[in-house]
């Protein structure tokens, strides 16, 4: 344990006030960008990769949100997917990922391609199901981290098959909690 609080336990400290209020999204996101411009090395710990998949390391979770680091390999890539109908907000730690929307057909169709973004370091992001649904993967030739802030925390969330064109359920998982990794399968 450090004896001085680092940049992270200041993030922390103040997310519940700023979660508290469902209006102050632009808040929440100013508290994530000084932490990202902080250059703290604190979420280090938390970045623990994985060689079969981007990973989601559990940094805290409440009854209000969760925040988890997110380690994006070269070539590694999430599905398109949504996010429950929550909140969501994306921090880059290191490198730069590239955000392609999808935007749902009202009438219940296939997924229709929207605007490609690439968001470098200190940039923050944010996604909401009314926006769209989005495919996350680092920009092209390296790796990046990424802290994410779902409020309120995600169990599930629907992705896209693409190879079945189907949409299905997916259950989140954690490759690490608060640094320690989790069994495979848990
Ligand atoms: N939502 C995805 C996940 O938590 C990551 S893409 O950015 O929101 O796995
Ligand atoms: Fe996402």
């Amino acid at each position: 344990m450090n004896a001085q609080p680092t940049a992270l336990d200041f993030l922390l400290a103040d997310l519940d006030t700023a979660l508290a209020d469902v209006k102050a999204a632009a808040r929440v996101t100013r508290l994530l960008e000084s932490y990202a411009a902080a250059r703290s090395e604190d979420w280090r710990r938390f970045a623990l990769f994985d060689a079969s998949s981007y990973s989601r390391n559990l940094v805290r979770r409440s009854d209000l949100y969760e925040l988890i680091v997110l380690c994006w390999s070269q070539g590694q890539r999430s599905p398109i997917h949504d996010h429950a109908g929550q909140r969501c907000w994306m921090a880059v730690l290191d490198g730069a990922v590239r955000e392609s929307m999808f935007i749902p057909d009202p009438a219940g169709g296939r997924l229709r391609e929207g605007a490609v973004r690439e968001f470098g370091p200190g940039r923050v992001a944010f996604i909401t199901d009314e926006a769209g649904w989005h495919r996350i993967e680092p920009s092209a030739g390296r790796s990046a981290v990424t802290l994410h802030l779902y409020s309120r925390p995600i169990g599930a969330c629907r992705i896209y098959d693409e190879a079945r064109e189907a949409v299905v359920e997916r259950i989140m998982r954690y490759h690490s909690i608060g640094g320690l990794l989790q069994p495979v399968g848990a």
